[in-house]
């Protein structure tokens, strides 16, 4: 899998940022994993800097100098596996809602079954989350069913970070025009990779709560959700 980036944006992930990089490459020596960090001030860039000597060239790091947002975070990285000519992005969580054992199936769903884009989703069978708060859930699952309402896309997860992109269907957005920064931004690249008529697909995946450091979802990150996707359907039409 050399030609697959993995990106992993943080913002304080100190206490599992090596432990999803050692789980990563335990199951894949052949992929490379690319950290933005944004300048954390629990020190993450520091702990991803002391193990980049033990993963051969795999191991990459980008440190921005303050905290912009996972929006622009995975911006910076796409544009990096671009230059780099990668082939495939796996964007994930550092936090271990995203089981590293999935991403295989993600990069195949790609490759063998030609899709553009694969999505991990909670909520294609049933509702596959562990240990999140009743109320999380909610707001989740009901996110998602706003945003197939708004948007006519067909996707049941449609706010999940867990994606295999290939880099070709990236190349044919304009990513300057990526506007979102929190959740937002996960279903603005879907809806952007819709429009532009891109193959994408959904497999089934458990998303676990994080067991350590904190959750970063804000009211604020709700509000450019909620008002985004209808600013984005609206924009569609007259574009
Ligand atoms: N570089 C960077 N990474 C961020 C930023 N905000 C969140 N992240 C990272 O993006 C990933 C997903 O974060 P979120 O989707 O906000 O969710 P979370 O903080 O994991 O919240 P919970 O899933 O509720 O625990 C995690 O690895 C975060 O550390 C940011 O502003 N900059
Ligand atoms: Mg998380």
């Amino acid at each position: 899998m050399n030609e697959v980036l993995v990106i992993i944006p943080t913002y304080n992930e100190g206490e599992n940022i090596v432990k999803i990089i050692e789980s990563i490459f335990t199951i894949h020596q052949d992929i490379n994993v690319l950290v933005v960090d944004d300048n954390s001030p629990d020190g993450t860039s520091s702990k991803v800097k002391e193990v980049i000597p033990n993963y051969q060239n795999k191991l990459h790091l980008i440190t921005r100098d303050s905290k912009m947002g996972l929006g622009t975070a995975y911006l910076k990285g796409f544009s990096w596996a671009i230059n780099k000519n990668f082939e495939y992005i796996i964007s994930m969580d550092a936090d271990f809602s995203h089981n590293p054992s999935d991403i295989l199936r993600l990069y195949n769903s790609c490759v063998d079954e030609k899709n553009d884009v694969c999505i991990g989703s909670r909520y294609i069978k049933g509702i596959n989350v562990v240990n999140w708060p009743l109320q999380r859930i909610i707001l989740s699952y009901f996110a998602s069913l706003y945003v197939r309402l708004i948007t006519g896309m067909r996707i049941m997860d449609p706010t999940s970070g867990f994606v295999c992109y290939s880099v070709k269907s990236l190349q044919n957005l304009n990513l300057s025009e990526i506007k979102f920064n929190g959740y937002a931004f996960q279903i603005e690249m879907k809806f952007k990779l819709f429009l532009k008529k891109s193959v994408l697909t959904e497999i089934p995946i458990i998303f676990t709560d994080r067991k350590f450091g904190k959750s970063k979802l804000n009211g604020s990150i709700i509000g450019e959700a909620v008002f985004g996707v209808i600013s984005m359907k609206l924009k569609s039409f007259f574009s």
